[in-house]
Formats: C-alpha cells, sequence, structure tokens
C-alpha cells in the first residue's frame, strides 16, 4: 500500500506532511482495522468494495466496524487516485458536468464545505445520472448503489495542519490537484 506518486507532488495546496501523515497513518490504519474486523468472518478474503456494495450481507456484530474501517479504506484508495496538479478540466465528464450542473466548482465546494463535521463530499452517478451528494464519517456512495467519479475528503485531518480551520480555503485549492483524466477515465467505464 504505497501512494503512487511523491507525498509532495501535489504542493503548494496539498502539502507533503499532511500527505504523509493522511496516508501512512490514517489510510493504514483505516486498512489494519478493515483487516480484523473481517478475519475469521466469513468476509475474510473479499474485496472492500464488493463487501460494501452489500452492507446487508455484513454479519451485525461487525457491521459498524466494518463500515467504519473498510469505508475508510475504500473512500481513502479511491481519493488518491483522483489527485494530481494541473490536469486540464476536458474530456467526456467536462461536458457532461458543464451540461447538468450551472456552476459546478460552487455546487461541489458548498456540498464539501456544509458536511457538518467529519465526512465527504462526491460527484457520482446514479442511476446514470451525474449528482453530486455528502456522506458523513466513513460512510461510502457504493453503499447506496452509487459510482464514485470524484471525491474531497473533508476530516480535518485531510487539512488541518495546513489550513487549521479554514476548509473554505482547503476545498478552493482542491481545484488545482483534480485529476480530470482519471475522472474522465471512470466516467467512461460507468456510463
Ligand atoms: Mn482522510
Amino acid at each position: 500500500m504505497e501512494l503512487e506518486y511523491d507525498y509532495g507532488a501535489l504542493e503548494p495546496y496539498i502539502d507533503k506532511k499532511t500527505m504523509k501523515i493522511h496516508h501512512d497513518k490514517h489510510y493504514h490504519a483505516y486498512y489494519d482495522n478493515f483487516m480484523k474486523a473481517i478475519e475469521g468472518t466469513e468476509l475474510e478474503g473479499k474485496d472492500v468494495k464488493e463487501i460494501l456494495s452489500n452492507i446487508d450481507s455484513i454479519p451485525e456484530k461487525t457491521r459498524t466496524a466494518v463500515i467504519n474501517n473498510g469505508g475508510g479504506f475504500f473512500n481513502h484508495r479511491f481519493f488518491w487516485t483522483i489527485l494530481k496538479k494541473d490536469v486540464p478540466f476536458e474530456g467526456e465528464i467536462a461536458e457532461a458536468i458543464k451540461e447538468k450542473f450551472d456552476d459546478f466548482e460552487e455546487e461541489f465546494s458548498n456540498a464539501a464545505t456544509t458536511q457538518f463535521g467529519s465526512g465527504w463530499a462526491w460527484l457520482v452517478l446514479d442511476n446514470g445520472e451525474l449528482k453530486i451528494i455528502k456522506t458523513p464519517n466513513q460512510e461510502s456512495p457504493i453503499s447506496k448503489g452509487m459510482i464514485p467519479l470524484l471525491t474531497i475528503d473533508v476530516w480535518e485531518h485531510a487539512y488541518y495542519l495546513k489550513y487549521q480551520n479554514k476548509r473554505p480555503d482547503y476545498v478552493k485549492n482542491f481545484f488545482n490537484v483534480i485529476n480530470w483524466e482519471k475522472v474522465n477515465e471512470y466516467y467512461m467505464e460507468a456510463k
């Protein structure tokens, strides 16, 4: 479980120290705790995506641990892939976004800044329709049958070292590190 780019690759928008702690400590902890939660259960050996896509099948006594830690594992694993600096906003996804939203940046930012407490804002495909949603804690859109295309982590651990309490500044700068090529790829796969 290594980050596929340098911890400093997103500077100055997301700083190296935050990336290192976020990836190596927080993400790894979710993974380790997810593995512990499924160890010795019927879920052992299944991919987290398959498990979270069918949360009713998770044994009740481990369900909360699996949703929290499996969600933390899956959501971050996805998040790392959609981050890259200076990727132009283009491709079919860009066309679809322009058609669907009057002001995508404003609507997405609004979801990200108004998520109360910890959580995520997402661009998803829901039955073929582009939607902006937010999820609390480590809940994942895949548990609601939605396909994630883009996300921002708005837990304080994602920005506090650099931005402190200024979540809106972090959200504003996030638009400089969206890997639109990857988002487009997810969109084309999902369509
Ligand atoms: Mn996080």
